[in-house]
């Protein structure tokens, strides 16, 4: 039977083998949650990078649409920031055009996970194509938490758990402590994600941020449940 770990930070994954695993990005708030809205609202594919400066480069080389953001902020100089709602604007229609991106966390997590076999973007939004994609592909899973600057999200950790009770009986999620945990806090939070979620940090700092509509967005289970960001080449597509 195929395993479902959880690895709480980048930082961690040295301590973990992506060998013949899927590896599932999350950064709920919030570049996953974006980058699966992005996809939904018709952009064609996704670079993610890691640097700010590679976003501008890849902008530039490929005439693509740049998005950035750092410590919660949109980055000067690019035609987006990290807010889903920037591809939910109606009189930016953005269909059709391609993406480059780069996050404090999430894109950097992403490219450090890229030596698993097949490495796709999960968010609640897209919790559903996540679970089916993992019961299609039989391989053991990792869930790759994005956190913050190293450190745990409890965000991350909570999606975690709720792809863990999508998964049982099918895949073992007793095998390891972290995956106990996040199904714990899973239970705990799902009855009202919205207020459990409100005591993390990075729900704080959004909201000071005056970025609490991402939030309550980011939370919609399923809102894109067909939309599966997957690895193939250089890109998400
Ligand atoms: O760290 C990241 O990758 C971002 O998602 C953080 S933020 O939600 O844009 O602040």
């Amino acid at each position: 039977m195929p395993k479902l770990d959880i690895c709480f930070s980048p930082e961690l994954l040295p301590l973990y083998d992506l060998s013949g695993k899927v590896a599932v990005i999350v950064d709920i708030l919030r570049a996953s949650s974006t980058i699966v809205t992005a996809l939904g609202e018709g952009i064609t594919h996704v670079f993610p990078v890691a640097s700010l400066e590679e976003c501008t480069a890849y902008g530039q080389e490929h005439g693509c649409l740049t998005a950035a953001e750092r410590d919660g902020l949109p980055a000067p100089g690019f035609d987006l920031g990290n807010s889903p709602f920037g591809f939910l604007d109606a009189a930016r229609p953005m269909r059709g055009r391609a993406l480059t991106i780069s996050t404090t966390n999430g894109t950097a997590a992403l490219r450090r996970s890229l030596a698993a076999e097949a490495v796709v973007v999960g968010a609640f939004l897209n919790l559903a194509a996540v679970a089916d994609f993992a019961r299609q592909q039989q391989r053991d899973v990792l869930v790759v938490c994005a956190g913050w600057k190293g450190q745990f999200c409890l965000e991350d950790t909570v999606f975690g758990g709720a792809l863990a009770a999508r998964l049982a009986p099918d895949f073992d999620v007793r095998g390891s402590d972290a995956t106990l945990a996040a199904l714990h806090l899973w239970r705990q939070g799902q009855a009202d994600l919205s207020a459990y979620l409100l005591q993390s940090a990075h729900v704080r700092r959004l909201n000071s941020l005056e970025a609490s509509q991402d939030f309550e967005f980011c939370l919609r289970i399923d809102a894109y449940a067909n939309v599966l960001p997957v690895w193939e080449n250089d890109r998400l597509v």
